[in-house]
């Protein structure tokens, strides 16, 4: 028992209250929805309030079929929502941005007709769509079906949310953001120098989903002058309960970052390549999981000073290199140490020697590494800090990793290890 995962009882009854809450709210698309059917039943229009804004109604002013600027023409359709919310409509077409397009505390949807097919074409450097909410956790923010190009200009994410911090049970709540079925990248292929500093950030989500993404720079990484905080997607502030699933980042400093005090952050089923850290967990709260993931990154995956991290199932290739490791934990206080699960994960070094299967450093404690396989590694498996104790390690198998060092500190077991 001593190795249950303690909090995942209460996890569960929070993550199931969140699927019940949602269903009724599921902010602006839902909305829009109903209004359609609503109209179709032969409702007044006095009631189309929210009915898609199209970007491309005259009133507002955005063309997808020619190369004038589209800014303020998307940014007119943004501005008519009302502040009960609503749904911004670009259709298939390609549109160009000179600047930011900005949502201040209002619920948005934005819909295109699909990745690749309603394009953004971002001109300069900054941000993409940016969303700020300083009146509510909950007020709800998607974006879904289209493409994020950038063409010249480096720097900003392509789509930014901001909540207030999240107050005692804000995880209850509805549904919050909502991303799928996105393409980031940049334009043209052959060209160095245009990339998104960040794919997608939210700072202080509540219960967010990101699924369906493709996230890809045209230049591999590293990139001339970008700072070394690229990345795919960020997950920042006090963001609980996000689940992102289902897509890939590629030729980004990290692929998938969680930190400050982020919490209960489900990253399932993500494939990151041609970067520096597949998976970077630093400063963030406990209970995060990462699982059925494939790295194919300098490192895999590194989780800082965080507790209660699931580590299960994951396919860790790379040209690892001195001092790289496919899972490495290091902690610097009891505060931060214990309760992790390293399970099932396959690790495999293409550039042999040097480099690190799992290696635990620092204050860490009531873990268990079990059923691992690593290859090619210099050292298959390190536990050496008098600090990190009360550590399962059984049945794992370093193929071609002539050196396991398993020492650690009290309470520590060495089964079946090979
Ligand atoms: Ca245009």
């Amino acid at each position: 028992m001593f190795f249950r995962p303690r909090r995942s009882g209460a996890r569960s009854v929070v993550r199931a209250a969140a699927l019940i809450l949602s269903a009724p709210v599921l902010s602006t698309i839902a909305l829009s929805t109903l209004v359609l059917s609503t109209l179709s039943a032969g409702v007044a229009h006095a009631q189309v309030a929210s009915a898609p804004f199209n970007v491309t109604n005259p009133a507002y002013g955005a063309n997808g079929n020619d190369t004038a600027d589209d800014t303020q023409g998307i940014q007119n359709a943004i501005n008519a929502v009302p502040s009960s919310g609503g749904e911004v409509y670009i259709p298939a077409g390609t549109y160009y941005l000179s600047g930011p397009l900005t949502v201040s505390n209002k619920p948005i949807a934005f819909r295109g007709e699909g990745a690749r097919v309603t394009n953004l074409i971002r001109r300069g450097a900054g941000d993409g769509i940016v969303f700020t909410s300083s009146s509510s956790v909950n007020q709800g923010f998607a974006v879904r079906s289209m493409s994020f190009l950038r063409e010249d200009g480096g720097g900003g994410a392509a789509i930014s949310g901001s909540w207030p911090t999240p107050g005692a049970y804000a995880s209850l709540g509805p549904v919050t953001a909502t991303i799928h079925d996105v393409h980031i990248s940049a334009i043209p292929w052959d060209y160095n120098g245009r990339f998104w500093r960040a794919g997608i950030v939210l700072h202080n989500v509540t219960n967010a989903k990101i699924y369906a993404f493709n996230i890809h720079m045209t230049q591999s990484w590293p990139h001339a002058g970008q700072p070394d905080i690229e990345t795919g997607i960020d997950i920042k502030g006090a963001s609980i309960n996000v689940q992102i699933s289902d897509g890939d980042v590629s030729r980004m400093h990290r692929g998938v970052t969680v930190r400050d005090q982020s919490e209960a952050i489900f990253i399932k089923d993500v494939e990151t390549g041609e970067g520096e850290y597949g998976f970077h967990l630093w400063n963030a709260g406990r209970g995060s999981v990462i699982s059925g993931c494939h790295a194919n990154m300098a490192n895999g995956i590194r989780v800082e000073n965080t507790s209660d991290v699931t580590i299960s199932n994951n396919l860790l290739f790379g040209n690892f290199g001195a001092e790289k490791n496919a899972i490495k934990i290091v902690n610097q206080s009891w505060a931060h140490g214990a309760r992790f699960r390293i399970t099932g994960n396959v690790m495999h070094a293409l550039s042999p020697m040097s480099n690190f299967g799992i290696v635990i450093d620092g204050y860490s404690t009531e873990s268990l590494i079990q059923g691992n396989s690593t290859s090619g590694m210099d050292v298959g498996i390190w536990l050496f800090n008098p600090n990190t104790t009360h550590y399962i390690v059984s049945g794992n198998r370093n193929w071609a990793s002539p050196n396991t060092f398993i020492d650690g500190g009290a309470g520590t077991l060495n089964v079946d290890n090979h």
